[in-house]
């Protein structure tokens, strides 16, 4: 480790050579390791752990300490927004995030604007906590839930298979429905601009569903509402990298890179790493996508992807990472394989 590689996750984001392939992966602190799962039940609820500066900032820095990265993200979750506007937030074990509906016009008008930043302080403590302590190498990333999937949680009152009752919202046309992605527009503003100001260096908005939405619906509901979020921060002097991450969007990615001015876009596994150098390293950074079940599992499949992955997509133009969030149940030995293979091949 040296102190210039910080600069690989920076400089790949403002397409300069960096001296090695930057390398993160997306919920990289949680259930997986055994400190966190410690941390956690000191905690009580995961509610706790995120709000209380103290812990929620180790827990940033846990896999820090097992693996050589590239960067921290900050430890919260993309559920506070709606939590911070007023809707009732709680998480049930083995069934997830448990939210008040918002599901009409009066839903709608009840949340509030005014208390979000104040809501989220203890977050933004969190950040200034972790700042002195992650070392002078490590870039540290802030993030939220974009529009349509922050939504899906609020209008589903949670998890939902197929997000039926958000997709009739959205595609029948519903007034309410554009308000409540408005107001999650301005909500995103604030919080990622008080981010930046509390300390992180780089921003991800997180579109887990974008897949859900057809052509026509995407650019209004995914394309748009992130478009006005980095116009939003843009506007207010806000000047850190930004990454949107809209998973399943497949070629869509090429539409998604083509409406909103992003240094990086994050890839789902399912996206050809061959398509994905014809087609978008010209033109953004890209970020992923070995399949989190290829590190769960482990093996000689684990290695032979990996090897895929860097060998196809050059490290200039590359951040490695999952094409989606790591299992609970992966073995921190194979992310150790996974880490060694990538710095193996590119010889850092
Ligand atoms: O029980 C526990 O300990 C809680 C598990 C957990 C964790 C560790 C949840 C509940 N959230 C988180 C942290 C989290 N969530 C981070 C932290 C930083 C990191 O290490 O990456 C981030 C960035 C998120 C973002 C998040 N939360 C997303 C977007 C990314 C994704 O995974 O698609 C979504 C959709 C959520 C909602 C959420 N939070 C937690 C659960 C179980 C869920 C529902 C997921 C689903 O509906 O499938």
């Amino acid at each position: 480790m040296n102190s210039d590689n910080k600069k690989a996750l920076m400089s790949v984001l403002a397409n300069e050579k960096p001296h090695r392939r930057p390398l993160w992966f997306m919920r990289q602190a949680g259930r997986y390791l055994e400190e966190y799962r410690n941390l956690r039940k000191t905690a009580g609820s995961f509610l706790d752990l995120c709000y209380n500066p103290d812990f929620a900032a180790e827990v940033t820095i846990q896999p820090l300490r097992r693996f050589d990265l590239d960067a921290a993200i900050l430890f919260s979750d993309i559920l506070v927004v709606p939590q911070a506007m007023g809707s009732e937030l709680g998480f049930v074990q083995n069934e997830g995030p448990k939210l008040s509906v918002t599901r009409s016009m009066a839903d709608v008008e009840k949340l509030e604007l005014s208390r979000v930043n104040e809501f989220l302080d203890p977050v933004f403590n969190t950040i200034k906590t972790v700042k002195p302590e992650l070392d002078s190498h490590v870039a540290f990333i802030g993030f939220c839930g974009a529009p349509w999937t922050v939504a899906t949680y609020m209008i589903e009152g949670g998890t939902s298979q197929d997000r039926f009752l958000s997709k009739k919202a959205a595609f029948s046309g519903e007034t309410w429905f554009d308000v409540l992605i408005d107001k999650l527009i301005i909500a995103s503003i604030d919080y990622l601009e008080a981010q930046v100001r509390a300390g992180v260096e780089v921003i991800q908005i997180f579109d887990s569903w974008a897949s859900d939405l057809p052509d026509l619906q995407r650019e209004k509901y995914c394309y748009k509402p992130i478009a006005k979020i980095v116009a939003g921060l843009r506007e207010r002097g806000v000047q850190v990298p930004i990454i949107g991450f809209a998973k399943g969007l497949g070629a869509g990615q090429l539409d998604f890179v083509k409406a909103i001015d992003m240094q990086g876009i994050g890839v789902e596994s399912s996206l050809p790493v061959n398509w994905i150098r014809e087609n978008l390293i010209d033109k953004v950074a890209v970020q992923g996508n070995l399949d989190p079940v290829l590190l769960d599992i482990g093996g000689p499949g684990l290695k032979e992807n990996v090897r895929h992955i860097v060998s196809n997509i050059p490290m200039d133009r590359h951040i490695f990472n999952l094409g989606h969030g790591v299992r609970q149940t992966t073995e921190v030995d194979h992310i150790h394989i996974m880490v060694d293979t990538v710095r193996e091949f590119d010889g850092s």
